[in-house]
């Protein structure tokens, strides 16, 4: 039998490490200070999908843990490295993702002597990440590790950052040090149980609930909690509403269903399910401002509410809570369900407010207008998708539109955007993450053409590794949310907000990749299915009529 090596250089501890977590894929970008961690990876099981930029590794691995629920990893080298990488982080974070970066780092002989790329990564990363520590000997890696990932996914899961000097790289650990458990490379890797008595203070308010309501938060999908929901909405005969990021809670398909609620990508037949609320059960939601377009539905006061959430910050901080239940959601459910009768509930109201909802969509989805409407190019991609294919949406015309009126068939993260910051640029790298997440499925990245402007170097990666994903780009040459914004709230007084029309379809075909511009709605049916059939990269280009004209489901600009 071969001996294992008694001493391993810090490069190999850290890739052992990864390996020890179940870590299968890394993202990132090389710099001069990566040079032995590459030597590393390069005699590894491990995966290295190089990008052509680090705030897109980092996203590629946001994806990447938000449809498998394990560790995404992304590395990055020094200075500006760490600057790139941070977008990423910082968005996984907030959206409680667990995300692993890695910075190399200027050797800690070199601190603080004007030395090339030097930065204070601690200080720079640390508002960013649940937890981060930068390393100043070999021997501490395999400590620093296994406390990433207990951090990243246990309690409410977020981002870790670690700096890994160059010298670590190199110095000796001892191979005895390096273990690990590799049910901390999964989120929730450590349930908490609610406190029975405040489940029974929870099941008393909603036995007395005339019309209790369900706001699920991105909290359900990461805690695999669907099943417990749907059995209780069902048990209660309560309706369900999500946030985005709580899209995939419920199978959008079944009564109890709600859609989504929110200024952005709720409407005013989903709000009013809110507003006809006794009891809100907020479940791994925190309540923001685009949930409850800025804490006015549900209204402070009109109803009573039960808050679940994993995190014992969230409940209380933006509307008093009856019963805060700090728990696992499928535990918190779980235990309801246990604790509550069923009773019979009444949903007409959103049975009638889905049809009202849909039937308006489905009229201005048929319009044979130039440029294409919005609507019309959700209600082909949705048609023509399967129910398991994997949707990300990008800020801008994507996000309120699949939010509001892209059905998700089933449960599970099927439909995300990012939502935590909605920085541009997001999608078409999440949905290579999302890709190697879940390869047996179709992927598809939605994106404005202010988007693609931050992204499009990214479609060399999509050839080289001949990725079957499809972009599909919502082309109006203009900055239309923010239009948007100077239109109804600053008296349509434009400024810098328009930018040329490209033809992003040629931009494409340049990198070598499939693709077509689309100008009339009667081609975008045939050309959507050849794209989406093919089983390499593609791109559709679609003229659309821009944001600030178009009849989007943003609460602010309807009202
Ligand atoms: C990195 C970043 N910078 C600025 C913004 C502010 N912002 C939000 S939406 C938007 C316009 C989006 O334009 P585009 O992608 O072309 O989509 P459209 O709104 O035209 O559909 C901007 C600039 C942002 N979200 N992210």
């Amino acid at each position: 039998m071969e001996s294992r090596a008694t001493t391993l250089n810090g490069a190999q501890a850290v890739v052992e490490m990864l390996g020890g977590h179940g870590v299968e894929i890394v993202f990132g970008l090389c710099g001069d200070t990566s040079l032995p961690l590459y030597d590393a990876l390069r005699a590894s099981q491990l995966r290295h999908i190089l990008t052509r930029d680090e705030r897109h590794a980092a996203y590629m691995a946001d994806g990447y843990a938000r449809v498998t629920g394990r560790v995404g990893v992304c590395e990055g080298p020094s200075g500006g490295g760490a600057t790139y990488l941070l977008p990423g982080l910082a968005e996984a974070n907030e959206s409680s993702v667990p995300v692993l970066g890695i910075n190399t780092d200027v050797s800690v002989s070199s601190r603080g002597r004007y030395t090339l790329t030097e930065l204070d990564q601690r200080t720079l990363m640390r508002p960013v990440t649940k937890w981060n520590a930068v390393l100043d000997r070999a021997a501490d890696i395999p400590r620093v590790f296994r406390q990433a990932f207990e951090a990243m996914t246990g309690g409410r899961p977020g981002a870790a950052h670690i700096a890994l000097p160059f010298d670590v790289q190199s110095a000796p650990v001892d191979a005895a040090d390096v273990w690990a458990d590799p049910s901390l490379g999964m989120a929730p890797s450590r349930r908490v149980a609610p406190d029975p008595e405040m489940v029974a203070l929870a099941a008393k308010l909603l036995r007395s609930a005339k019309k209790p309501v369900f706001i699920c938060g991105g909290g359900v999908v990461i805690s695999h909690a669907e099943a417990e929901l749907t059995e209780l909405a069902e048990k209660l005969g309560a309706p369900v509403a999500t946030t985005i990021s709580g899209k995939g809670s419920i199978d959008e398909r079944c009564a109890h269903a709600v859609g989504v609620v929110g200024s952005n990508g709720g409407t005013p037949e989903t709000r009013a399910v809110i507003d006809a609320a006794d009891v809100i059960v907020f479940v791994g939601c925190r309540a923001g401002s685009v949930t409850t377009e800025r804490w006015r539905h549900p209204a402070r006061g009109e109803s009573r509410i039960i808050h679940i959430d994993i995190d014992p910050a969230v409940p209380g901080r933006n509307y008093p809570v009856d019963v805060p239940l700090i728990a696992d959601a499928k535990l918190a459910l779980g235990a309801l369900l246990e604790a509550v009768p069923a009773r019979e509930g009444d949903l007409t109201a959103v049975d009638a407010g889905k049809r009202a909802k849909f039937e308006r969509f489905e009229a201005l989805a048929r319009s044979g207008e130039t440029p294409i409407r919005p609507e019309r190019v959700v209600a082909e991609v949705s048609r023509l998708l399967d129910a398991d294919a994997q949707l990300v949406a990008d800020p801008g015309t994507p996000c309120p539109y699949f939010s509001a009126y892209h059905v998700v068939r089933g449960t599970g993260r099927r439909y995300f955007s990012n939502r935590a910051h909605g920085a541009l640029g997001y999608a078409l790298a999440a949905a290579v993450g999302a890709h190697f997440g879940k390869p047996s499925v179709k992927t598809v990245a939605v994106m404005g053409d202010g988007s693609f402007g931050m992204c499009a170097g990214e479609l060399e990666t999509l050839l080289r590794l001949k990725l079957p994903l499809t972009a599909v780009v919502i082309s109006n040459a203009t900055y239309g949310w923010i239009k948007a914004g100077q239109k109804t709230g600053h008296g349509q007084r434009y400024f810098s907000v328009d930018f040329s029309a490209t033809d992003h379809a040629a931009v494409a075909s340049a990198y070598g990749m499939r693709s077509w511009r689309v100008t009339e709605p009667s081609q975008l049916q045939d050309v959507l299915k050849r794209a989406l059939a093919a089983a390499e990269p593609t791109l559709v280009d679609i003229v659309c009529q821009p944001l600030h004209e178009a009849s989007a489901p943003v609460s602010e600009w309807v009202a």
